[in-house]
This record gives C-alpha cells, sequence and structure tokens, in this order.
C-alpha cells in the first residue's frame, strides 16, 4: 500500500496525543487491553477497525499497531496480547505519558490507489480475495473504473446484502432474489437456504454456485421449493473471480 496515499492529506495532529494512565487488561476479555488519555473528548465507537501504535514516541518505525475494538469518550479497547506488551516489552509497556498515533489505511477520495489495482488474480501469495476489509466488495467502482483497489480496503464499496425477495412463477411458488452485486466481470456468488437459522441441528444447503454477476444488482430464482415450503431463509455469499 502507498504510505502517500493514507498519510498526506490526513489533519496532522487530529487523532496523536498522550495516554493520562497506564494501559490495563480489560476485564471483559483477556485478549483486549485499555488505553485511556482523559484529555479527550471522541465520540463513542468512532476508531472501530482502525489503528493503533500506543508508543509511538518509541516504536518510530509503527511497527506495533492494534486492532482498535471500542473506544469511549476518553478510552479506546485494542486487541492485544497483555503479556507481550507488559511483561515481554518492559521497554514499550503502555504506561502513562507515552504517546500514540492512531491510523486509518481506507482510501481517501482522490487517492492515487483507487482503481490501480490488477483484477485478474495474480497469483499465490497474492490471491484476490472477494471481500475487503471490512468486509464489502473487493473489486468495485472507484473513479475511473471497475478496478480492485491497492491495499486492504476497496474505496466507495458496499456490503454484498440481499434487496428483494418476491414470489413469482405461474403458480407463485418461485421465490426471486436480487442483492447488490458488483458489476466486474468474473464475479460470482453461491445461493444458499435454510429453514431455520436459528436451528442447531440444520446448517445451510447451496441452492446454486458461481452465479455470474448481471451488473450492480443480480436476480436469481428459486425454483427448488416443495409443495409445502413452511419457511425458508435466504443468504448469498460470494464465489469467486
Ligand atoms: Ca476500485
Amino acid at each position: 500500500m502507498s504510505k502517500e496515499s493514507v498519510v498526506v492529506g490526513d489533519p496532522p495532529g487530529e487523532w496523536d496525543g498522550t495516554w493520562s494512565e497506564d494501559c490495563v487488561l480489560s476485564q471483559n476479555n483477556k485478549y483486549q487491553v485499555i488505553f485511556e488519555d482523559s484529555s479527550k473528548n471522541w465520540a463513542p465507537s468512532e476508531f472501530v477497525g482502525k489503528f493503533i501504535n500506543p508508543v509511538a514516541d518509541l516504536d518510530l518505525e509503527q511497527h506495533r499497531q492494534f486492532l482498535i475494538v471500542s473506544n469511549t469518550s476518553s478510552t479506546i479497547t485494542v486487541w492485544a496480547d497483555w503479556k507481550m506488551i507488559t511483561e515481554d516489552s518492559p521497554d514499550l509497556w503502555v504506561k502513562e505519558e507515552h504517546k500514540y498515533q492512531i491510523y486509518d489505511f481506507h482510501l481517501r477520495s482522490g487517492s492515487p490507489c483507487i482503481d490501480k489495482g490488477t483484477n485478474s488474480d495474480p497469483g499465490i501469495p497474492f490471491n484476490l480475495p472477494s471481500i475487503d476489509k471490512d468486509e464489502n466488495h473487493r473489486i468495485w467502482y472507484g473513479n475511473t473504473s471497475w478496478t480492485v483497489d491497492m491495499g486492504a480496503f476497496e474505496f466507495d464499496s458496499e456490503p454484498l446484502a440481499i434487496t428483494n425477495i418476491e414470489r413469482t412463477g405461474d403458480e407463485g411458488t418461485d421465490i426471486e432474489l436480487t442483492w447488490i452485486s458488483s458489476p466486474a466481470a468474473g464475479t460470482k456468488y453461491d445461493v444458499w437456504y435454510c429453514e431455520d437459522p436459528y436451528s442447531s441441528t440444520e446448517g445451510w444447503s447451496k441452492l446454486d454456485e458461481n452465479v455470474l454477476t448481471e451488473g450492480s444488482t443480480t436476480t436469481w430464482t428459486d425454483t427448488s421449493i416443495p409443495p409445502d415450503p413452511g419457511h425458508r431463509f435466504y443468504k448469498v455469499s460470494y464465489g469467486s473471480y
């Protein structure tokens, strides 16, 4: 990922600061650690999914970044190994007065990384996933074409979501599904159903696979419904490119 594209244009110092307390182990999850800067008044949850280097003054190369799970007005909770950031690394133990920096790796409008990837899978070890790190479509229109972006997040992309379900066919027995899809050539989807998504014994059954995209939405019809179907729940997942 181009460092320039995610750093240039960031309001300088907007999210930087200095901890007011030593970090503490979360009481709710032993793999979460909480930091506090009592001088801040952040919006709750505004940093969820972003990354933080909690010792930016010591780790200038920014190796040490943690995924932010949640935040309150003055605290930030991250996924972290408590032992690693305290006992195993006493020099890097996050204490009061350490400085931190928060990073957002989502591309900004105008980033040179938008639509500059390669849709054709470059192969191992860089297999193109079906979704980005936000679980949105991996290939989406940025500003020039339906081309994958560089980096972990696809700019302006949308999640895969079923937008319409309706009965069709002469007997009204077929069910037509429509979902948000990517028009990128070769994008494929799998269609699933189950009768009780909350059942502990029944799983999802695949109705069809590798359904080719039809554009910005894709429609597929379930003609397999028995005379007395009861309930039927649907989901669509990403097939492959
Ligand atoms: Ca794109």
